[in-house]
């Protein structure tokens, strides 16, 4: 054989076999060489990490593609009920590591690997991760799918398979810089192109009314939606679910050859173009009006393909015998992840009635009776409202239906519950707002669903108390609460496997991985020096992986003897990414004015805070500038740089999470209080040990809870007391602490470097108006946060305490396991039951 050098070579002695199922390393490696040699997408001279990963890829999805054909067969023949999780996100991250550990096969391909001259954690590493989501949204969907499959759940995701998922970040002086992340770019080997399943998707167009009175929607332009498979497997488990992600096309009669050849090659292909537009990009944005229109479109292209899927699903599962459409939903639940996915509601009415020919009595009955909806937010800028206008051009006749549900919906309360009669206005679907009318996507959900949940308890009760208050009247039952929660294979067996070994170990048994509330077994040592010690080495070597990692991404050395301190989400300003950075100021600041000795007396902390920023929210960019430019001055600054060290981490998302959650020891949950409606990278810090730094927010009220207070750095104001500090605030009544201005002062006289940082800081002052009077009580909370951080620093240098509320930690977040939470929705929601593949 030849060389070139550098490239290994498959060794020689290794036959090229296929051997899908083997179990044997050396099969498995034949099998792996196999797959270079005859799936060839490189130079067969080369066996570098990069084609490795492919054939090793592709070796383990030959097991999966087994199990998934067994599945669907054994769906197919039970005919279980069955869940659609329908959203536009799925943040599904690298696939590899996870198969390979939910196969239990992680030794065999080790040793296969390197039989062949690899390593298993190397060849992960060349893996792009599968972004197709924003943040918490989009990872929960993927959490979710991962224990629908290992609790045996006959239950798939629906999405879209966008060609660029969330933008690369990278850092200049400029501060944060979008790129494509083209995950593409090579291809995937974990998606499965099925020709067989194309389904019609309509735009535009008018209704008309045929001779029987029935409607239809006919004319405009239409596309195809082809489906592309992504086997979900469970963990230990033969299910192998589906994650069916759709991607546009043109037909090719719509490519017209004879302008073509007459050479009009952009018009010949216009509709081609408009198809790729579709699923191009993630969340293309929604200042323009054309932006808008897109995303609509991408909406509706995802309800549209799936609900055709999901009724010829029905079908075919009774092949030959007509089916009573009022068993539909005995058959089908349609979860609804967010608004995003609403248009399922008229279009599941459309199909029945005018394809089907169901009336709307019967129609409107199998609909509600079908979909449910969750809500993910209460910020009122992220309530998705649709402009009457635009929906009537695009959906006529799904306008027409929702006019009808509007219409009906009036009609009830009017004869119902007179009572409402003046709230009609707010609880309708339609706002006829002449300025501009608009259709309420939550409204219609609420309206239409027969379940509504809130994702953490106490966003839940907001809900019912405040947004959908009125709603709760009429039906009580309709509202409950699915608090989040995060694969524990993921997010603890396979990111962090020395922590793991322990607590297997201490427990002994490995089945907290399906049974997380057996970690609460960890208690009963929470005190023995043993675990202790193997604890505190499994966390350094964790903050070892994390040094280097931070090293190779930044270029700068961090000492893992320094606490690490990690705040890593979405920039926004409700999750106050600000007051973090604020303290660290105003932490260099005490430290510059110590003597060396008392220097020496203090907890030496590294900062990292990671996210990216919207590409047009200015402050939020802001902040990820005044992180980096904080950083730049207090790591050079040798008085200090023993004690305090502040990075930006690049280009957060899943695999980076990966390697900062495990090497964490305290994590900032910092929101203002209600308006985070969960969070779930606070459950898996605190899965891993690491201490919650936070408000009574979101689920971080129940992560208390559950490790007990005392292990749980608590400040800031309560929900409840929100509005009367932002209404003290407007009267005037704040009183700024000293410690906040001086932090906030030592920033404008540009100790950080020249960038003009007043508008940001000026969001903080004032007493109200639009982006001041500091809306999110930074300055509220300043006080309570910075006393709270002396605790920490307390805390810290007494290291059997540390210790100990770190193993109390783990030990307290069985209740977390997206196992749990997906349960709660199979019974309390879906009706949904094991249908387990013999
Ligand atoms: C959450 C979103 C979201 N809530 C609009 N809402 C989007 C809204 O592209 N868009 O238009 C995308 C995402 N994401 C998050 O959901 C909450 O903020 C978290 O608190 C929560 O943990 C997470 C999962 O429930």
């Amino acid at each position: 054989t030849k060389t070139n050098g550098s490239s290994k070579n498959t060794p020689d002695k290794i036959p090229v076999t296929a051997h899908p199922l083997a179990e044997d390393p050396s099969d498995i490696a034949s099998n792996i060489k196999y797959h270079a040699q005859y799936s060839p997408h490189f130079s067969p001279i080369k066996f570098e990490p990069e084609q490795a990963y492919y054939a090793a890829a592709e070796s383990v999805r030959d097991r999966l593609i087994q199990q998934w054909n067994e599945t669907y067969l054994h769906y197919h023949k039970v005919d279980p009920k069955q869940t659609y999780y329908l959203s536009m996100e799925f943040l599904q991250g690298r696939a590899l590591t996870n198969a390979i550990g939910n196969l239990d096969i992680q030794d065999a391909y080790s040793s296969a690997l390197n039989k062949l001259g690899h390593e298993l954690e190397e060849i992960t590493e060349q893996e792009k991760d599968m972004a197709l989501g924003n943040g918490g949204l989009g990872r929960l969907a993927s959490c979710f799918l991962d224990s629908m499959a290992t609790l045996n759940l006959p239950a798939w995701g629906y999405g879209l398979r966008y060609r660029y998922g969330l933008f690369k970040q990278r850092i200049s002086k400029a501060g944060q810089e979008e790129m494509a992340e083209d995950w593409l770019e090579k291809f995937s080997p974990w998606e499965v192109v099925r020709h067989d399943v194309v389904f019609p998707v309509r735009f535009f167009g008018h209704v008309e009314v045929l001779p029987t009175g029935s409607r239809k929607w006919v004319d405009g332009e239409v596309l195809q939606a082809l489906a592309y498979d992504i086997p979900i497997p469970g963990y230990k488990t033969k299910n192998t679910n589906s994650l069916r992600l759709w991607e546009a096309k043109a037909s090719s009669q719509d490519f017209n050859l004879f302008q073509f050849n007459d050479g009009q090659y952009q018009a010949a292909a216009e509709l081609h173009a408009r198809a790729q537009q579709i699923c191009a990009v993630l969340y293309p944005g929604d200042a323009t009006e054309e932006g808008k229109l897109l995303r609509l479109k991408q909406q509706f292209f995802l309800c549209s393909a799936s609900l055709q899927d999901i009724i010829s699903r029905f079908k075919e599962r009774k092949e030959g015998t007509k089916r009573d459409w009022s068993e539909f939903p005995t058959k089908v639940a349609v979860q609804l992840n967010d608004t995003h996915p609403t248009l399922a509601i008229p279009e599941l009415m459309r199909l029945l009635m005018d394809e089907e020919g169901l009336g709307w009595d019967e129609a409107w009955d199998v609909t509600s009776r079908t979909i449910a909806y969750t809500n993910h937010t209460v910020l009122p800028e992220a309530l998705e409202k649709w402009s009457q206008v635009v929906m009537a051009k695009l959906l006529p006749r799904h306008m027409e239906i929702i006019e009808e549900i509007d219409k009906r919906f009036i009609e009830m309360i009017k004869s119902t519950r007179p009572d409402l009669e003046s709230k009609i206005s707010d609880m309708r679907i339609l706002d006829h707002n002449p300025n501009k009318p608009v259709v309420r996507m939550a409204n219609l959900c609420v309206v239409s669903g027969h379940t509504v949940n809130g994702v953490a308890q106490l966003h839940s009760d907001i809900l019912k108390a405040e947004l959908f208050a009125d709603y709760v009247s009429i039906w009580p039952n309709k509202f409950q609460n699915k608090t989040n929660g995060i694969t524990p294979r993921r997010w603890l067996r396979f990111c962090s496997p020395e922590l793991s070994q322990i607590i297997t170990k201490w427990l002994k048994t490995d089945k907290w991985v399906t049974n997380l509330d057996l970690l609460v077994g960890l208690r009963e040592f929470a005190d023995n020096p043993e675990l202790h010690a193997e604890w505190d080495s499994a966390k350094m070597a964790n903050k070892q992986r994390l040094a280097q990692y931070i090293l190779k991404v930044t270029g700068k050395t961090i000492d893992p003897n320094t606490l690490f301190d990690i705040q890593v989400k979405r920039i926004h300003e409700y999750k106050r990414q600000l007051l973090n950075i604020l303290g660290a100021v105003y932490r260099y600041k005490k430290l510059k004015e110590m003597s060396p000795e008392e220097r020496k007396a203090t907890t030496p902390r590294t900062i990292m805070i990671g996210g990216k920023a919207f590409a047009t929210y200015t402050n939020a960019k802001r902040i990820v500038k005044l992180v980096n430019d904080v950083g730049a001055v207090v790591n050079t600054d040798p008085e200090v740089n023993d004690y305090l060290k502040v990075v930006f981490v690049p280009n957060y998302n899943v695999s980076v999470a990966e390697v900062l959650i495990p090497g964490s020891e305290l994590s900032q949950h910092i929101s203002t209080a209600g308006m985070e409606a969960s969070g779930t990278s606070n459950m898996k810090f605190a899965l891993n040990g690491c201490l919650i730094i936070g408000t009574l927010d979101g689920a971080n009220v129940e992560i208390r809870e559950e490790v007990g207070e005392e292990n749980f750095f608590l400040f800031g104001a309560t929900a409840d007391e929100v509005p009367k500090l932002r209404k003290d605030r407007e009267n005037g009544l704040f009183k700024p602490d000293p410690r906040y201005e001086e932090a906030k002062e030592f920033i404008r006289s540009k100790a950080f470097g020249s960038y003009d940082y007043n508008p940001l800081l000026d969001s903080l002052e004032g007493n109200s108006g639009y982006g001041r009077g500091d809306y999110f009580l930074v300055g509220h909370d300043f006080p309570t946060y910075i006393d709270i951080q002396q605790k920490v620093d307390e805390a810290y240098k007494d290291r059997k305490r540390w210790i100990k509320m770190s193993i109390l930690s783990t030990a307290g977040s069985g209740k977390f396991s997206s196992d749990r939470t997906i349960s709660q929705y199979a019974k309390e929601i879906w009706k949904i039951e094991e249908c387990r593949v013999p």
